[in-house]
C-alpha cells in the first residue's frame, strides 16, 4: 500500500474541523442573502481579507508551516519535504469573494489544502517535496478587474506592475491597495515572485450541477473553458429629457441597447454551450430627467473552443460600432484566459486516489476560470470537485455538506502525498 492510500492518512482528515474553520472564515464579511441564506462579501486587499489571511496563518504556524508573501500579495503556507530543495507541490485556491459571494468558492481549496497538509502530518508521513499551501491574490476580479492577477504575476504571463492603475468602484488603485495590504502584512517573510513548482493541485466547489444530478463524490477535472472580459465606453452628450428633441440626441443609453442587442445575436448558440454576461453597467449621469451622456458596460464571454472564443470574442467590437448611432465608443479587453487542458500526471492522480478511497467520479471540464489556468503553462496542473448544491455559485445559497468537502479533502491529501513523492 503506497503513503497516499495509507487509512490513517484519510482518518487524519477532519471532517468537523475543516467545517468550523470555513465557518469561522464565512464570519469575515458575513452577509445574507435575498433568501436568507449565509454568504460572504470579503474583497481582495480589504481589511477583511487581512484579518482572513492572519486566521489562516494562525491556523498555519500552529502546525508548523512558515509564511511567506510575495510582491503580489500570494501568501503561502509551507510543509517542509525530507528534500528542501526539491520542487514543491503547490495546492490551493483564493480567499476573495463576490460582492454577493458564497462560503465556500474559492476559501475552501485554501482550508482543503491545510487540512490536507495537517493530515499528512499528523499521519505522520513523510513527503520527498515540500508542499506549499497558496492563497492567490484576486482571483474573482470583483473589487479589480480582472481576475486571477496572482496566479497571472506568479506565473509570469503578467508583469506584477500591469494592472497598477486599475481602479475600484472607490477610485482606489490597485496600486495602492496593494501598497497598503503589503505595509500590513511587512511582519511576514517575503519571498521572491514566481517558482517552479513540481505540480499544481485546486481544490474547488464545481459550481455547476453536474456531480449532484450524476451523484458523484468527485469530479475529476479535465480542463477549463476559455473567457475574455471587455470593458465597453460609450460617450455622448447629456441634454434635458423635457426639451431634446430625440432626433438631436447623442444618448449613451439608447447606444448601449443597440449594442447589446447586436451581440446578443451575435452570442446566440442554440446548444447553449457559450457563456455571454453583461453583468455591470454603470449609467451617467445617472439622472431620470438628464439624457445619459456616458455608458460603461462589461462583457464576460467564454467558451471552450478556442476558434470561436477567438473568432466571437474579436467580432465583438466590430458588431458594437455597427450597431450604434449617435455614440463614440471604445471597447478595452481586459482578460484573455484561452481554454487550457489538465495534466493527465494530476488528473490521473485524483482519479486514482478517489477510486482507492472507494468515491464515485467522473471527469468534466470547469465552466468557472480558476488560478489553475494560469499554473497549466509552467507545471503539470489540475483540479479537484466536489458537488455544490444545485450548481449555485457566485450567490449566498452556494452550498456543499461537510461530508462532500471531507471527501474532496482527503482526495486532496492523498494527491499531494502521491505527487510528492513522485
Ligand atoms: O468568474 C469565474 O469563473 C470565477 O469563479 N471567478
Ligand atoms: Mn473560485
Ligand atoms: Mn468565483
Amino acid at each position: 500500500m503506497s503513503a497516499s492510500t495509507s487509512p490513517n492518512l484519510i482518518a487524519a482528515v477532519d471532517e468537523a474541523r475543516q467545517w468550523n474553520r470555513l465557518m469561522e472564515m464565512a464570519k469575515l464579511g458575513a452577509i445574507t442573502g435575498s433568501d436568507g441564506e449565509p454568504g460572504v462579501n470579503r474583497a481582495c486587499l480589504t481589511p477583511l481579507d487581512r484579518e482572513a489571511r492572519r486566521l489562516l496563518i494562525s491556523w498555519a504556524e500552529k502546525l508548523g508551516l512558515t509564511a511567506s508573501v510575495d510582491e503580489i500579495g500570494n501568501l503561502f503556507l509551507r510543509h517542509e519535504g525530507t528534500e528542501a530543495d526539491a520542487a514543491p507541490i503547490l495546492t490551493g485556491s483564493h480567499m476573495d469573494t463576490q460582492p454577493s459571494g458564497g462560503r465556500f468558492d474559492g476559501i475552501w481549496g485554501v482550508i482543503a489544502g491545510l487540512e490536507a497538509v495537517q493530515a499528512i502530518r499528523e499521519a505522520g508521513i513523510a513527503t520527498r517535496r515540500p508542499i506549499e499551501v497558496v492563497a492567490w491574490t484576486n482571483e474573482e476580479g470583483g473589487r479589480f478587474a480582472p481576475g486571477c492577477m496572482g496566479s497571472m504575476a506568479y506565473s509570469r504571463l503578467k508583469p506584477s506592475t500591469t494592472w497598477d492603475g486599475v481602479a475600484d468602484p472607490e477610485g482606489i488603485t490597485f496600486r495602492a491597495a496593494l501598497d497598503a495590504h503589503l505595509k500590513e502584512e511587512a511582519d511576514l517573510p517575503r519571498r521572491p515572485l514566481g517558482g517552479k513548482p513540481f505540480a499544481y493541485v485546486e481544490a474547488h466547489i464545481e459550481q455547476g450541477p453536474r456531480l449532484e444530478v450524476e451523484e458523484k463524490d468527485i469530479g475529476v477535472v479535465t480542463g477549463i473553458q476559455g473567457s475574455r472580459w471587455f470593458i465597453v465606453e460609450l460617450r455622448g452628450e447629456t441634454a434635458h429629457a423635457g426639451t431634446a428633441p430625440l432626433s438631436l440626441r447623442r444618448d449613451a443609453v439608447q447606444d448601449m441597447l443597440r449594442a447589446i442587442t447586436a451581440l446578443n445575436a451575435l452570442m446566440t448558440d442554440p446548444t447553449d454551450v457559450l457563456r455571454f454576461t453583461v453583468g455591470r453597467i454603470e449609467v451617467f449621469p445617472n439622472t431620470s430627467n438628464s439624457v445619459a451622456d456616458l455608458v460603461r458596460f462589461t462583457i464576460d464571454f467564454r467558451h471552450p473552443d478556442k476558434e470561436l472564443l477567438i473568432t466571437n470574442g474579436d467580432a465583438i467590437e466590430p458588431t458594437i460600432r455597427s450597431a450604434i448611432k449617435n455614440c463614440d465608443v471604445t471597447v478595452t479587453e481586459r482578460f484573455h484566459a484561452l481554454p487550457v487542458e489538465f495534466d493527465a500526471l494530476v488528473t490521473d492522480a485524483v482519479e486514482d486516489a478517489a477510486k482507492a478511497q472507494g468515491l464515485s467520479s467522473i471527469r468534466l471540464p470547469s465552466g468557472a476560470f480558476h488560478d489553475a489556468q494560469f499554473m497549466v503553462p509552467i507545471c503539470p496542473t489540475g483540479m479537484i470537485f466536489v458537488p455544490c448544491r444545485k450548481g449555485i455559485s457566485h450567490n449566498p445559497a452556494e452550498y456543499s455538506t461537510s461530508g462532500q468537502l471531507a471527501a474532496g479533502a482527503r482526495v486532496l491529501a492523498a494527491t499531494l502525498v502521491e505527487l510528492a513523492n513522485r
